[in-house]
C-alpha cells in the first residue's frame, strides 16, 4: 500500500475543537490504495513547518495531505497554491503574530499544490458535499504550512506530492456564532472522496 501522511490542526483562537483534526481522527486507517498516517499539527508559525518535516522524515510518505479549518467558508475548499507571505490577524497558539513577513526569505512568491486538486474537488462534489477549488489559503498558519511543505518537498530529489484542504466549521464549532457549517460526517465524506481521487 501507499503511505499518505494526513495532518489536522489542533484548536486555536480560543476554540475548544478543530473540525479538521476531528475529521482526520474519524477517517478509517486505509482508503483505497492508501494507508493513512495521521498526525496533529500545532497552530504555530514556527512549530508547524518543523512538525511536518519531522513527520515526513518519520513516515516517509508517498503523498502529504494537510487539513485545516476556514470557519468563514461554507464549502470544502482544496487549495490551488500557497503564497510566501504571513499576515496574522490573531496570535498563533504560541502568542506569535507576525505581520507582513515572508515564510521563506527569497523563496518564490507562489508554490502550486502538487496533488490533483481539480480532480479532488470534482470527487468531493460527486460525493454530494459542496466544494470549490480555492485560490487562497489565507495568510495564517495554514498557508504557512502549505507553502513550507511545498518548499521543503521541492528540494528533494523525487518530490513527494502535497496539497491542503480547508474545511468549514461544524455545528459544534459554530455554537453561538453566525457561521456556515457542514456536519463532521459530511467533512469526513469529503476528505475520503478527495483521497480516493489521488
Ligand atoms: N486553520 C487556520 C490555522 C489552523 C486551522 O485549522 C488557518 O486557516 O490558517
Amino acid at each position: 500500500m501507499k503511505r499518505l501522511l494526513i495532518t489536522g490542526f489542533v484548536p486555536f483562537g480560543g476554540d475548544g475543537v478543530n473540525p479538521a483534526l476531528q475529521a482526520v481522527q474519524a477517517l478509517p486507517e486505509t482508503i483505497g490504495k492508501w494507508e493513512l498516517y495521521k498526525r496533529e499539527m500545532p497552530v504555530s508559525f514556527r512549530g508547524a513547518p518543523k512538525a511536518l518535516s519531522d513527520a515526513i522524515a518519520e513516515v516517509e510518505p508517498d503523498a502529504v495531505l494537510m487539513i485545516g479549518v476556514a470557519a468563514s467558508r461554507g464549502m470544502v475548499t482544496p487549495e490551488r497554491q500557497g503564497v510566501n507571505e504571513i499576515e496574522a490577524r490573531i496570535p498563533d497558539n504560541e502568542g506569535d503574530q507576525p505581520q507582513n513577513e515572508p515564510i521563506v526569505p527569497g523563496g518564490p512568491e507562489v508554490l502550486f499544490s502538487t496533488l490533483p486538486v481539480e480532480d479532488m474537488t470534482e470527487a468531493i462534489l460527486a460525493a454530494g458535499v459542496p466544494a470549490r477549488l480555492s485560490d487562497s489559503a489565507g495568510r495564517f498558519v495554514c498557508n504557512t504550512l502549505l507553502y513550507s511543505a511545498l518548499y521543503q518537498l521541492e528540494q528533494t530529489e523525487d518530490p513527494v506530492p502535497a496539497a491542503f484542504i480547508h474545511v468549514p466549521a461544524t455545528p459544534e464549532l459554530a455554537t453561538g456564532k453566525d457561521l456556515p457549517t457542514l456536519t463532521l460526517d459530511e467533512i469526513v465524506a469529503a476528505i475520503t472522496a478527495a483521497i480516493e481521487a489521488i
